[in-house]
């Protein structure tokens, strides 16, 4: 299987061999995605994202999993856009906890340019702070794309969500190809592309594959790729969906290691739901990549404690930021965590 040659990195995949990949006995993708992912990557060392909301609710999209669209009642306060120096002080915590990626997340279909000053602000003064950046604001016209690139932005999230002939069933307000063309702008603007989906809204294995096939062939593989398990919001369409089938999640975020060797695949939503052992295959698989908040835009997510008491666990460390300025805050409040969260692990129930 041509997938476990050294540096590997294709943008041709087709359906059949993705499906194949897919119906591998489960130790056998789980032994491959884990070969890959060594080539790459220490398998021991974890990425820490933390997302804060910047804009939350009403917006006008229909995504049918989306707590935040106004044409669902999901009891969201809504709220405009927040200051500068929450932003600041959100993203000061977040380093302080051991974050070396801050995601800023916005329910906007595409940004206004009335708020492109403050949010270019937001860009810089996180930046100062020694962390990585991210924002996922919608869609980016080529000029918004610049704006954010030269305001030093990092890493911008935008997700496909789900195959090209599922999405229909999801999403009506914006097409495939919007998404497609917010990714070329943003790749073409210098920044790193975040781009993934959605699994467990309904869609088959042929979906998955789609998705990850999608993001395997475009031009170059997004830099880091978050699999969102669906939460499922009361009030949305989605509320009801049927769980999928749990080793199924993890088949998939094994696939996307192999498909996209050098990415950072992020566990993303859905942690919550997850017990540890799920989180730990997970990590088996090739996630190298978390949401490290309490939550993430309007959902929770598991709490600092849970995560470095599981980290503790399975000897995991967090990767620091390799643009970092001065880690020892960091590292010292990281280390008290973990003594914590050592203390406390065998508390969390299994
Ligand atoms: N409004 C912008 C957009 O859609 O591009 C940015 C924010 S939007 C909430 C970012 C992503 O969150 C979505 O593309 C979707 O993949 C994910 N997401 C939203 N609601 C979710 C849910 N209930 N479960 C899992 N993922 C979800
Ligand atoms: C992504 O792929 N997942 C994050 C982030 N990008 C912005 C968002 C998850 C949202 C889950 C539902 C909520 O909390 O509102
Ligand atoms: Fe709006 Fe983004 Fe939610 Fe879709 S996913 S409804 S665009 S906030």
């Amino acid at each position: 299987m041509s997938a476990t040659t050294p540096d590997d990195i294709r943008n041709n995949w087709q359906r059949d061999e993705v499906l194949a990949l897919f119906n591998q006995p489960f130790n056998d993708l789980l032994f491959t995605a884990q070969t890959v992912h060594r080539r790459h990557f220490d398998a021991n060392k974890v990425q820490l994202s933390t997302l804060m909301s910047i804009k939350t609710g009403a917006c006008p999209e229909d995504c049918k999993y989306c707590p935040q669209s106004a044409r669902y009642d999901t009891g969201l306060e809504k709220e405009k856009l927040v200051d500068v120096e929450r932003v600041i002080a959100e993203a000061r915590a977040a380093k302080a906890s051991g974050a070396s990626r801050f995601c800023m997340g916005a329910a906007w279909r595409s940004p206004h340019q009335r708020d492109m000053p403050a949010v270019a602000a937001m860009v810089r003064e996180v930046k100062a702070l020694g962390l990585e950046t991210c924002m996922t604001l919608g869609m980016l016209d080529d000029q918004q794309a610049q704006q954010l690139a030269e305001a030093g932005l990092d890493y911008y999230n935008h997700n496909l969500d789900t195959s090209p002939e599922f999405y229909g069933e999801i999403i009506t307000t914006r097409t495939y190809q919007d998404r497609l063309e917010t990714l070329d702008n943003v790749r073409k603007a210098g920044m790193k592309v975040c781009a993934g989906g959605i699994i467990g809204m309904g869609e088959g294995q042929r979906d998955r594959a789609g998705l990850l096939m999608a993001l395997a062939n475009l031009p170059e593989h997004p830099d880091s790729v978050p699999i969102n398990m669906l939460v499922k919001v009361a009030g949305t369409p989605l509320q009801d969906e049927a769980e999928l089938d749990p080793f199924e999640f993890i088949r998939t975020i094994a696939v996307a290691r192999i498909m996209m060797p050098k990415a950072h695949v992020r566990l993303s939503a859905g942690r919550e739901e997850m017990n540890d052992q799920m989180q730990a295959l997970a990590f088996l698989a090739g996630a190298n990549s978390i949401f490290y908040c309490e939550k993430l835009l309007t959902t929770a997510n598991p709490n600092a404690n849970r995560d470095m008491a599981l980290f503790a666990r399975l000897g995991i460390e967090r990767e620091s930021v390799a643009t970092a300025h001065d880690n020892s805050d960091q590292q010292r409040a990281l280390e008290r965590q973990i003594a914590a969260a050592d203390s406390s692990a065998a508390f969390y129930p299994a």
